[in-house]
């Protein structure tokens, strides 16, 4: 095969360098990852392939194994085995649930997170705001996307409220997931050469869109209960798919918790620290204290009560997840403690 015709072929799954990579072995996509290894795709086709030794390797950061959105370099064996995962130009990352610390890749090399929330129950600015401190930092846009907006509900007063708490520069779309003409709406986030992924909790109407942006249906999808607008996890598993707009898409499984990694900057809230500097006090508490520019801004209303109180519990939450990660950090480079290392499962994915 040519180069030109490789280029052509890798452009279904995201490629958009004007060069291959010089390595002989083969360049290939990861689009789902399962219990039992992963699924690629070369362009041409989607096949099974198998993590090389050193991904398996215990105590290995699982944000440095393959992810789904990863370009990946494939022996030439019968069995496909993934010896290389080529440098990301992005990555989001959230921590894992559970106890460990630990940070899983959510999707790999994208351009937008869309940030899908259902104008239904599921809505929620505060779980916006998480969701997009966790997109800082990732190398990716954040879009919004408000679901469910043809099911009478007050649209325009959702919209205004959450642009009341977001930059003024954040993109909130409200679409209806069904709608064919939503394609069209969201064209210039997966034209050729761009990659998305699609997250949300469960019931948001991921896989909904993601099939009317597929125009076929593809995904499973399943109806919210009635009395919270929550989901049933239909989604189980990330998938990536190539679009007719010519961008690729990453569906993923609706998420329970959505911790921070530690590593998030907070700028969604730079306007907070802002006011913080102009506290009478260096080290006022924000409570009582004369002379606290946050208290003033509460009053006067410049402040919302509520985004300061997200504010404040991300802001508490990153800084644990910091210590614990920096603590983390520590154990690994000092001396071993008794006792067998804990087992590191490398493809626990979904919740
Ligand atoms: N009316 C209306 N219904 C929608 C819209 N988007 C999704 N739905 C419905 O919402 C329900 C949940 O949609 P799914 O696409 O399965 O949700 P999901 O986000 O993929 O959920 P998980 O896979 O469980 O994470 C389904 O009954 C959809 O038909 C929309 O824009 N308008
Ligand atoms: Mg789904
Ligand atoms: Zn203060």
């Amino acid at each position: 095969m040519t180069d030109s015709e490789g280029l052509a072929r890798l452009r279904h799954i995201g490629w958009r360098d004007d060069a291959l990579p010089d390595d002989p072995r083969r360049l290939a996509r990861v689009v789902a990852q399962h219990r039992a290894g992963y699924e690629v795709h070369d362009g041409t086709a989607a096949f099974n392939a198998q993590p090389a030794g050193q991904f398996l390797k215990r105590g290995l950061d699982p944000a440095l194994r393959p992810a789904v959105g990863d370009f990946v370099l494939l022996s030439h064996a019968s069995h496909p085995v993934i010896e290389a995962v080529l440098s990301r130009r992005s990555t989001l990352t959230r921590a894992a649930a559970g106890e460990r610390y630990e940070r899983q890749v959510i999707a790999a090399n994208i351009d937008y997170v869309l940030v899908l929330t259902g104008l239904d129950g599921d809505f929620n600015p505060s779980r916006i705001e998480r969701y997009l401190t966790l997109v800082e930092g990732s190398g990716a846009r954040p879009v919004v996307l408000l679901s469910k907006a043809d099911t009478g509900v007050d649209v325009e007063a959702a919209v205004s409220s959450l642009r009341a708490r977001l930059p003024a520069e954040a993109e909130v779309h409200a679409i209806n997931g069904k709608d064919p003409a939503t394609v069209g709406l969201l064209a210039p986030y997966l034209g050729p050469g761009m990659s998305a992924v699609l997250v949300g909790s469960s019931g948001a109407g991921k896989s909904t869109l993601t099939n009317t942006l597929l125009g076929e249906e593809k995904m499973a999808t399943g109806a919210v209960r009635d009395h919270d607008s929550r989901g049933r996890h239909t989604t189980t598993h990330r998938a990536l798919l190539s679009l007719p707009t010519g961008g690729c898409l990453i569906d993923t499984p609706g998420m329970r918790e959505l911790k921070l990694t530690g590593e998030e900057n907070l700028d969604l809230f730079a306007d907070i620290e802002a006011l913080a500097a102009q506290c009478r006090f260096a080290d006022c508490g924000h409570g009582k204290e004369p002379g606290c520019a946050i208290q003033a801004a509460l009053a006067s209303g410049e402040l919302s009560p509520q985004r300061w109180r997200n504010f404040l519990k991300l802001h508490e939450e990153r800084e644990e997840q910091a210590a614990t990660m920096e603590a983390r950090l520590r154990r690994k480079a000092g001396p071993k403690p008794g006792g067998k290392p804990r087992r590191g499962g490398w493809s626990h994915d979904d919740d």
